[in-house]
């Protein structure tokens, strides 16, 4: 049988194929607390070999856009344990995708209304999503943020730890750190956001300096080989930019060789959009990016990301070019997507309009093979 559908590992999480569910903001959990929609909804795509859950605040502060689920309040992390449960139940496992998105965010969204965080002082050209007093949705554009002190990082980076034992008590199987898509660890790495002058800022080392601090203390306290993380070198997501992406995420993955971690995961191209997207007059070069890491000594799973098919997946991963591949949009519309792919099955079309918020249309009423008609 083809290898894309046989059992592998990442690090310590086994996994029954070598197909991921990518991690899908939804903007299905008011009071940023998983509820009964939300059980079902991972309930049903169980049958991934790894579900990375959609990007889940670890604080409030941590918050950009409404009703995205949190890892920081009781019932938030109750309802993440009855998600765990129906997945382990299913014989699935599912990793919580650990999110702050620094200045992707508004100040209704956060603490006491104030400014969001970054590496900069700058307002990210982006978008947020608010839902309104009549519960209608819309996007609004992110507020201005504030450059956090060095003084105040230590603090960020204790919220990492207190999130992932948080998030090992919830059940999961191990936590994927959101290092991409302009968040806050990608604003410290990208040179075109990162203006800073002080040991966060300037340097490859003093702009990835945050990430490690990050990934040293979650791997201490969980474990290296439940971590796992997704970096996207070229992506302009979020108004993030770096022309020269090849050097710092070359370091990047070199530092992350001396952990054991269980994955790391790689958005090709502009995140959700042209696989061959590029930055600056040379294409990114992701076989070296892969390289450099087992090179220097790295034996985490090699995920990939962003517009892989049927065809694409199992040549990927039977050349050995990666060893598990996510698929994100096909998961929305296809809860039984590994059946569908395995059988060669057409494919459900997604509902773009449901996409994010709502209720259970276009989230949990997707068919499945042997329920469509
Ligand atoms: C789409 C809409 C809102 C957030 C990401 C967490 O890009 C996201 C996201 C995607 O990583």
């Amino acid at each position: 049988m083809t290898k894309l559908f046989q059992p592998t590992e990442a690090g310590d999480i086994a996994l029954r194929n070598h197909i991921v569910m990518a991690p899908l903001t939804r903007n299905r959990s008011p009071g940023a607390i998983p509820n009964d929609l939300n059980v079902e909804y991972y309930r049903q795509r169980a049958s991934a070999g790894l579900i990375i859950t959609e990007a889940t605040a670890i604080t409030q502060q941590g918050q950009g856009y409404a009703d995205v689920p949190g890892l920081y309040s009781k019932e938030a992390l109750d309802g993440w344990k009855r998600v765990t449960d129906a997945v382990h139940a299913e014989g699935g496992k599912i990793v919580v995708q650990m999110w702050h998105v620094g200045r992707i965010s508004h100040n209704t969204l956060q603490p006491n209304g104030g400014k969001p965080v970054s590496s900069t002082n700058t307002v990210a050209k982006s978008k947020t999503y608010l839902v309104n007093e009549d519960g209608t949705g819309s996007f609004a554009p992110t507020s201005e943020p504030r450059a956090l002190e060095a003084s105040e990082i230590p603090g960020i980076v204790e919220d990492y730890r207190k999130a992932a034992r948080a998030a090992i008590d919830a059940g999961f199987d191990g936590v994927e750190i959101h290092a991409a898509n302009g968040y806050l660890i990608d604003q410290f790495l990208r040179s075109g956001i990162n203006d800073r002058t002080d040991q966060y800022g300037g340097s490859v080392e003093n702009r990835a300096r945050f990430l490690f601090e990050v990934v040293d203390v979650i791997t201490k306290e969980i474990g290296p080989r439940r971590t796992g993380i997704r970096i996207s070198p070229v992506t302009p997501a979020n108004d993030s930019s770096d022309p020269d992406a090849q050097p710092i995420f070359t370091y990047v993955v070199e530092g992350l060789a001396r952990y054991d971690l269980a994955f790391i995961h790689v958005i090709e191209g502009a995140t959700g959009g042209d696989r061959n997207y590029q930055q600056g007059d040379k294409p990114f070069d992701y076989a070296a990016l892969r390289a450099a890491y087992e090179k220097t000594g790295g034996k985490a799973s090699w995920m990939v990301n962003n517009g892989y098919d049927r065809n694409l997946a199992i040549d990927t991963v039977e050349s050995g070019r990666a060893d598990l591949v996510a698929f994100g949009k096909p998961f929305i519309s296809n809860p039984d997507l590994v059946e569908r792919l395995k059988d060669n099955a057409p494919l459900n079309d997604l509902d773009q309009a449901t996409l994010y918020g709502g209720g259970p249309k276009g989230y949990v009423d997707y068919p499945a093979l042997d329920t469509a008609a």
